[in-house]
């Protein structure tokens, strides 16, 4: 094969009046419509000079034409990088630098905020608005669709997807063709999906779970997608009665619960309710059950891995539990810094292998060598522990991340924003148990001698440095933040004092 991600997922769709996508307006996409659009966009972006192994930036809405960028980045060879909505132009900065994008497509609204940007790091700018217009889609619809897959291994980049790093910078994991594809024929497998299928889509597309698992997965099996822009609840309950499928994130499923017309009845037509990116409470499992009559699966993965675990589509899908390593992948517990596995039914460091595990962080060596040990091996950060009947449960996090909503947010990145504001000796930041995000950002501060900060001051910088989700939701004032005899901030203790602030429901 040329192009194996491309051939596989994309090109045996072609010509195809089934329907891919079908929009919040009830308007459809076919298959050939789709794949017509993305020749055309492999065109235009080979006609602007991008050559394989190019990054392209996108920050743009949900949209098929957003889809059909992904899909004309494979078809053409070009690395796919998409970026949260929400990140403020300051964060990106960072990624355009680092990732040295060639192209990067924006918000109309956002082009003149990032055109000095682009423009010095040396990049192109185009445009993509979420109604699907804008001067990209200008640019395909004038050209031909005739464009010949580039030629590209299985080994090749095709997307790179940045994660919050430990030390505040974000680092790129590298996916290829091979990590992508072997992840979605697993997944399709595994969970049983047909061309049958229409899965509920309310996840962004700019990560894992909604760009790869999500719409992989139903490439792979010629499946059709109810593609809603955003988790809107009155939405998701209008479209689940013609849906089969739908992947959530835990808030889709507490935000359901809480809502009466959650009912068997409702939910009749579903086969397979998948949970991932954030623990899943056991009291959700059992409560949505109960309602429902539905075990949700739950899974789990990472940027850097895509899909490790999954509970059984066929067999006891157990709460609390993230299932077995799925088939292709090895998982083992070590103790902690070491590579020495636990004893069963131990708690360790929990490590992963196989052909879903990318190729290390862009331009990063020495982070790659900290993370993906030589014989391939890679260190995941999560705490875990593997029962007597071969589930894994997660137990905790080794490194100091927090998740709201599913989505990342490193505590240092924050802190050192927050340690450079007047009137801050110092700071610590941490997540919080939260009703609906499931952990929320609390952020601990210590005033300097004789000055307090200013709050809304301080809030005024945050908004302006950093995406909304990794604003703290509340600032705590006190004298010192406790510490262990070494002098480390006992983030563990924090977690403790602070459990009932957004007192949970
Ligand atoms: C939105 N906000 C968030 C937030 N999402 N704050 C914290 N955490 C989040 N996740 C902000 C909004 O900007 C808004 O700010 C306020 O919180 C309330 O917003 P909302 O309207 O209630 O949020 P909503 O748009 O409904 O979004 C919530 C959500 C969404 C949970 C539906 O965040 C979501 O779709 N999350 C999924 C993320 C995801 O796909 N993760 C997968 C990563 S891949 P204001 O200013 O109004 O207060 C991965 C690998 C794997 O992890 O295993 O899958
Ligand atoms: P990301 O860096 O956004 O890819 O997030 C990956 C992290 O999400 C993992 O390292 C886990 O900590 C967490 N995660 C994903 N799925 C689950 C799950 N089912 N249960 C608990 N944590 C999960």
């Amino acid at each position: 094969m040329t192009n194996p991600l491309f051939e596989t997922l994309f090109a045996p769709h072609a010509g195809s009046a089934r329907p891919f996508l079908t929009l919040a307006d009830g308007r459809g996409v076919t298959y050939a419509a789709f794949l017509t659009q993305a020749g055309r966009a492999a065109r235009a972006l080979t006609d602007l000079g991008l050559v394989p192994g190019d990054r392209v930036a996108a920050q743009v809405g949900k949209s098929p034409e957003a889809l059909v960028l992904y899909a004309a980045c494979v078809q053409a060879g070009l690395v796919f990088l998409p970026l949260n909505t929400a990140y403020t132009p300051a964060e990106l900065d960072y990624f355009i630098g680092n990732s040295g994008a060639a192209l990067v497509v924006t918000d109309s609204r956002a082009r003149s905020a990032l055109a000095p940007v682009v423009q010095r790091l040396g990049a192109r700018i185009e445009t993509l608005d979420a109604d699907g217009t804008g001067s990209l889609p200008a640019l395909w619809e004038a050209a031909e669709a005739d464009v010949a897959p580039a030629a590209r291994g299985p080994d090749d980049l095709a997307a790179l997807l940045y994660t919050s790093g430990t030390t505040g910078r974000s680092k790129g994991a590298m996916l290829t063709q091979a990590n992508l594809l072997s992840n979605a024929q697993t997944l399709a497998r595994e969970w049983q999906f047909t061309d049958r299928d229409v899965l509920l889509h309310a996840l962004p597309i700019f990560h894992t779970h909604g760009l790869f698992v999500a719409t992989n997965v139903v490439l792979a099996t010629g499946g059709a997608m109810i593609f809603l822009p955003r988790f809107d609840l009155d939405a998701v309950v209008a479209a689940l009665p013609r849906a089969t499928a739908m992947m959530g994130v835990p808030t889709f499923y507490t935000r359901l619960l809480d809502d009466a017309r959650l009912t068997r009845d409702l939910v009749a037509h579903m086969r397979l309710f998948v949970s991932g990116s954030a623990p899943l409470l056991k009291e959700t499992h059992r409560q949505f059950a109960a309602r429902t009559g539905h075990a949700i699966l739950e899974r789990y993965g990472m940027t850097e891995t895509n899909m490790n675990t999954s509970n059984p589509y066929a067999g006891a899908r157990r709460p609390g539990t993230v299932g077995k390593p799925l088939p292709g992948v090895e998982l083992r517990v070590c103790a902690p810094g070491t590579a020495n596995e636990v004893a069963p039914g131990e708690i360790g460091m929990i490590e992963v292998r196989g052909p879903n595990v990318f190729k290390g962080y862009w331009q990063m060596p020495d982070k790659t060598a900290e993370d993906l040990r030589p014989d391939g091996w890679f260190i995941t950060g999560d705490l875990g522990q593997i029962d007597e009947d071969g589930y894994v449960h997660i137990v905790g996090r080794g490194k100091d991340l927090i998740i709201s909503g599913g989505l990342n947010i490193y505590p240092k990145e924050v802190e050192l924003l927050l340690d450079a504001q007047p009137g801050v000796a110092e700071s610590a930041v941490i997540g919080v148990p939260h009703p609906d995000f499931g952990e929320a950002v609390l952020a601990v501060l210590v005033p300097e001698v004789g000055r307090a900060p200013d709050i809304p001051a301080i809030e005024a910088v945050v908004g302006k440095s950093l995406a909304r989700f990794k604003h703290p939701r509340r600032y705590i004032l006190v004298d010192a933040l406790p510490r262990n005899t070494m002098g480390k901030v006992q983030k563990a203790e924090m977690r403790k004092t602070y459990a009932d602030l957004f007192a949970m429901v």
